[in-house]
């Protein structure tokens, strides 16, 4: 067996492990953030459980760290409170990234992870099975249910030979992008196996599992071996690891080889994180702004390498450059070891352990402006400027850069790449996670707006197109996130008013104009964040179907979870024939899924075919107008 597979037989409540099957896992750990948290954690309430049923399960304060009104610090205050009542282990802003935090603290090989937001897959980089899921699925996991998945194929990537200086883990992430594309990776489990897997440090593993959700795969796994052990032994938690590799005989359902050896610098061109091309071929273009940091590239050895090449040198004069360490323990052990020192005086701006700049929450760029940025996502307007030209590369690139002040391949610059070993000890300071008392009020500001009540799906239903997108539509499109809309994620009401506003102002309007309104998209719709709202929001302006030619993984989860139907066309060409306005009538939809009968609809008087394929779960679910109604039906 190969290691994923060892991990889902070992967790596995129901189903049968033949790809394309429905799956429930069993669910060992979860992870909220604040952004996803709040929703998470009011859901979690309604279903009237005592205490999680986890093993562990942290709630994290890292993305709405910027508090320009009452709203963040409201929401923190519930997190924190919520957390002490029901067993949640609570780690506050300024601790750190949850990604970063969770692998040096809390992850453990073989177990299984899920968290409300799409980079839970992080800890595939010390062998855990982790998974990015909507707050709803997060929260059943919480109450001690299991996680449902389609069975994905796993496929094995085969690293050989070693990264040369100046080359690094992002660029095996971004070469894997260039191959596979952000919708290439639906459907999958990437398993990194081979020689160079062996010259792989767990951040830098980790780097490559966090942005392996940008491929649109289920999960990203590394084997949890030697280098494992090395890892948690320096975090003091050498009890936590259990040696889980792929059986000599191991078979996988697809490979791809990447020879380390031959790699170069890469960087994503604007806006999507496949749009790779060789750091070389953009030499010379000026840049505005450099970014290190987000859950991607925070890392110890990140952080100590920027460091040393800042050392005695100055930040060209035209370019502002970020820095936001991923945790309080890197963020510690650079200023004891006087390294932040280099930072600091190299002209860069320390920024707190945090999301940041990443999810728009401060330093958006200037009009124009071209940033480079050590994260995953570039998708257009999420830097919190519109026009800005996002970049996404290595720490290794983004700091070459930022001394040039033009895209610069550090190959050239550089002469032998400065050696960052992994610290003998990390710095431990658990003090600062909160340990639940179990006894505590939750305390709700009025930033916390009661859940809304969905009404079970009709029999028949005449229904609208309010908007028709084309391919791979974010959930950044549909619901943006920035310093701006964030602090609304626990007012539905509120937030909703945002919906496709970058691609649509109108649609708000329209949406709410209409009884029924229906989506349209194209492939990969609601690639992204797990974000549940890109689905709530639109439940709450009346949307009851989303009809697409593919759908993103945790987008297509949401969707179900709050009652709208996704549908796919049987014919992808009858995309063309629908327009906006046209009306649809669903006639006895419910009794049309609930019995298999295929679901044929008219646009001016041609048939159009759809296609579903649901669980009897998840048909269940939609009848019942969301989870949330189904399991209170279900007491
Ligand atoms: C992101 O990177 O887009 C986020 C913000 O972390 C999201 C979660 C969210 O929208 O709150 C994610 O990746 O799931
Ligand atoms: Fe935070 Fe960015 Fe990572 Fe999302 S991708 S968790 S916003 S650092």
């Amino acid at each position: 067996m190969n290691v994923a597979k060892k991990i889902i037989k070992n967790h596995l409540v129901s189903g049968s492990v033949e790809v394309g099957s429905e799956i429930a896992l069993k669910i060992d750990q979860t992870l909220t953030q604040d952004a996803t948290g709040t929703m998470a954690y009011l859901q979690f309430e309604a279903m009237n459980v005592l205490q999680v049923k986890t093993e562990l399960s942290v709630s994290y304060v890292d993305h709405n760290t910027l508090q320009s009104g009452f709203e963040n610090a409201d929401d923190h205050k519930f997190l924190q409170t919520i957390a002490d009542k029901y067993g949640i282990i609570f780690s506050p802003a300024g601790n750190g990234i949850c990604h970063q935090v969770h692998l040096e603290r809390f992850g453990i090989p073989g177990k299984t992870l899920i968290g409300s937001d799409s980079h839970t897959p992080t800890g595939g980089g010390i062998g855990m099975l982790a998974f990015g899921a909507g707050g709803l699925d997060v929260a059943c996991a919480m109450a001690g249910q299991p996680f449902y998945i389609t069975m994905p194929k796993i496929v094995k990537v085969n690293l050989l030979g070693k990264l040369r200086d100046w080359v690094s883990a992002k660029d095996i992430i971004l070469e894997l992008l260039r191959l596979e594309s952000v919708k290439g990776g639906r459907g999958k489990i990437y398993e990194f196996t081979g020689e160079g897997v062996k010259t792989l440090s767990v951040p830098e593993r980790a780097t490559i599992t966090n942005m392996g959700t940008e491929l649109g795969a289920t999960t990203t796994i590394f084997p949890s071996d030697e280098i494992t052990k090395d890892f948690l032994k320096r975090q003091n938690r050498e009890k936590d690891w259990l040696e889980i590799v792929a059986d000599k005989d191991a078979t996988y359902d697809g490979e791809i080889t990447i020879d380390l050896s031959t790699l170069e610098p890469l960087i994503a061109m604007p806006h999507m994180p496949d749009n790779v091309k060789k750091v070389k071929e953009l030499k010379g273009m000026p840049v505005d702004q450099v970014c290190i940091g987000s859950c991607t590239n925070s890392s110890y050895t990140d952080m100590m390498l920027v460091a040393e090449v800042l050392k005695d040198k100055k930040i060209n004069k035209n370019v502002s450059m970020t820095i936001s360490p991923g945790s309080r323990q890197v963020f510690s052990m650079l200023a004891s070891s006087g390294k932040l020192f280099d930072i600091i005086n190299a002209g860069a701006r320390v920024l707190e352990c945090a999301c940041g700049p990443c999810i728009g929450m401060g330093q958006a760029p200037k009009t124009k402006a071209i940033t480079l940025r050590t994260f995953n996502r570039n998708f257009e307007g999420r830097s919190g400027t519109k026009d800005a030209q996002v970049y996404l590369c290595s720490p290794e690139v983004a700091v070459a850069t930022a001394l040039t002040g033009e895209i610069t391949d550090p190959t050239s610059l550089f002469g032998i790449k400065p050696k960052i070993e992994l610290p003998e000890h990390f710095y431990i300071n658990d003090d600062l996670f909160q340990k639940p008392s179990k006894e505590c009020e939750v305390v709700r500001g009025p930033n916390i707006k009661p859940l809304p009540k969905f009404e079970p799906l009709q029999e028949s239903i005449l229904a609208d197109i309010v908007l028709k997108v084309g391919d791979n539509i974010s959930t950044d499109h549909i619901l943006p996130a920035g310093a701006k809309i964030l602090p609304l994620r626990s007012n539905l009401p509120a937030i909703s008013e945002y919906t496709f506003g970058a691609i649509d102002k109108n649609f708000v309007a329209r949406a709410k104009s209409v009884k029924n309104g229906i989506i349209v998209g194209a492939e990969n719709y609601g690639q992204g964040s797990s974000r549940e709202h890109a689905a709530l929001a639109p439940r709450y302006l009346g949307i009851k179907f989303v009809i697409a030619k593919s759908f993103a993984r945790i987008h297509l989860a949401n969707l179900i979870n709050f009652g709208i139907i996704p549908l796919t066309f049987d014919n992808p060409c009858d995309y063309e024939l629908i327009k906006l306005a046209d009306k649809i009538e669903f006639k006895d939809v419910k009794n049309v899924i609930k019995n298999n009968k295929n679901l044929v609809i008219k646009i001016n008087d041609r048939p159009i075919k759809l296609n579903y394929c649901f669980t009897d779960r998840q048909k269940e679910i939609l009848f019942a107008g969301g989870l949330l109604n189904w399991i209170k039906e279900a007491k």
